[in-house]
């Protein structure tokens, strides 16, 4: 008897531990699906030399720097105008519900004051804790904050041979008996993340492809313990919390057991028309504003600000976040041609925020003027090309009680027969990004 009332008891407080688990995940979806949008940030030493983060030492040849300069650009670092505020109130203005700081990026670099590492901004010139600052600022301002954090570190004498060039084994070597060390050098660090900084949103992992040889599990079992409400991403094995296709938007809406390409577009089992809720993916875009991460003067193919908002909304119609880097200077500032951007973003987001934040895909995909968001009985259509006379769609089976154009707030008129939908496009004010209708429906 004592037995059975043991083993319930157990069962009990199993379930009990699940659903807690459970409602923490969802509790930090919610979160992340209503802020949608999100401001990405490489910086680092190597934003003194115009290349690439990382990458100079691992896939060396174009970049005209050798691994031996590299490592000296952390003598250089020394950003004497950099104003976490600045940085804060520049997302804000962009529309940008969180941001998501490298402080660690492949390099090994850490831009934070750890314990466990020389190689850090504290024995720059500059020699202030950056993440330290940026974590103050946030907070002042309501934003949170998130760490990438790289599982590849090419500084760590357990990852790899450091006397040989990174080229050679930027992949790390898992079989050395020094590898358990890396791993435990990693946990103090997101110890280190997890209780120094206040609350994170998301530990966000790069780990390059391969990620089993992190044991990726043993971290999230570290995060959660630690801050139960930080989001992670997919990047260190296990799935965690979203899935993120780099420099891309997916063709489909992804699926819980679909392939969701990280940087190669493989993806397989994408829904093209909506799936249940409980069989969406969450995931999130990460993107460039040019086609580099680190800040790089050469870099000049800026993606317009029009290219940019539709990215915004193409993600949101199928339920994704986006989230946009910046590469600051080696100064600490965001350069012009960001900022511009990402102010008119947020100017086009004052006023059509409504469908996007909080929102999630639409009924209708693949529509030929634009895309479409939900967000309880309403309905988005984002119409990216004004037709010259009426605006029609097709497949909408619920009833359309009223429509209004979200810039101006005024009233549409529209005709619904069947299954179809007309808008007379005369009295709508368009947009050059997007022109955003707000379908309320019974
Ligand atoms: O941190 C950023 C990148 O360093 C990292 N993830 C984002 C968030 C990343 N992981 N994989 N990749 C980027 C793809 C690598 C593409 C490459 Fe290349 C093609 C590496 C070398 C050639 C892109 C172009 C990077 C350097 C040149």
């Amino acid at each position: 008897m004592r037995h059975i009332s043991g083993a319930i008891c157990l069962a009990l407080a199993l379930t009990g531990l699940l659903q807690a688990a459970d409602l923490y995940k969802a509790e930090r979806l919610k979160r992340f699906n209503e802020a949608k949008f999100g401001m990405f940030i490489h910086w680092g030493p190597y934003s003194v030399a115009s290349v690439e983060a990382s990458w100079p030492i691992m896939r060396p040849g174009k970049w005209g720097i050798s691994e031996a300069e590299y490592r000296t650009l952390p003598q250089r670092f020394n950003p004497v105008r950099f104003n976490a505020k600045e940085w804060v109130r520049l997302a804000k203005a962009a529309g940008q519900r969180y941001m998501v700081f490298t402080a660690k990026h492949h390099d090994g670099f850490c831009i934070f004051d750890t314990q466990y590492t020389d190689y850090k901004i504290t024995n720059t010139p500059y020699g202030k804790d950056i993440l330290a600052q940026l974590a103050e600022a946030a907070k002042a301002e309501g934003m949170p904050l998130g760490v990438y954090y790289s599982p590849p570190d090419l500084n760590h004498p357990g990852y790899r041979h450091t006397s040989k060039p990174s080229s050679t084994n930027w992949e790390g070597e898992p079989q050395r008996p020094e590898w358990p060390l890396y791993l435990d050098y990693m946990e103090l660090q997101l110890r280190e993340l997890l209780t120094r900084y206040g609350d994170v949103f998301v530990v966000w992992f790069d780990g390059l492809g391969n990620e089993q040889k992190y044991a990726g599990a043993r971290f999230h079992d570290l995060i959660r313990s630690i801050q139960p409400m930080a989001l992670i991403n997919n990047r260190i094995g296990p799935i965690g919390d979203f899935v993120t296709p780099e420099q891309r938007l997916p063709a489909g809406i992804p699926r819980k057991g679909s392939v969701v390409g990280t940087i190669e577009p493989d993806d397989k089992g994408l829904s093209a028309t909506p799936p249940r809720p409980e069989d969406f993916q969450p995931w999130e875009t990460n993107m460039t504003i040019n086609q580099t991460w680190a800040y790089n003067k050469n870099d000049l193919r800026y993606k317009s600000t029009t290219q940019l908002i539709r990215a915004l909304i193409d993600a949101a119609s199928k339920g994704g976040n986006f989230l946009l880097n910046v590469g600051p200077t080696a100064e600490g500032i965001i350069q012009p041609e960001f900022e511009e951007r990402l102010r008119a973003m947020g100017k086009w987001l004052a006023l059509n925020g409504e469908a996007i934040y909080g929102t999630t895909y639409g009924p209708l995909q693949g529509l030929p003027y634009g895309r479409m968001t939900a967000k309880g009985k309403t309905l988005y259509l984002h119409v990216f090309d004004m037709p010259p006379d009426s605006i029609e769609i097709t497949g909408l089976h619920a009833k359309v009680t009223s429509i209004r154009a979200l810039n101006g707030n005024i009233a549409v008129k529209f005709r619904q027969i069947g299954d179809k939908l007309v808008m007379p496009v005369a009295g709508i004010q368009p947009d050059p990004h997007a022109t955003v209708l707000a379908l309320s429906t019974r």
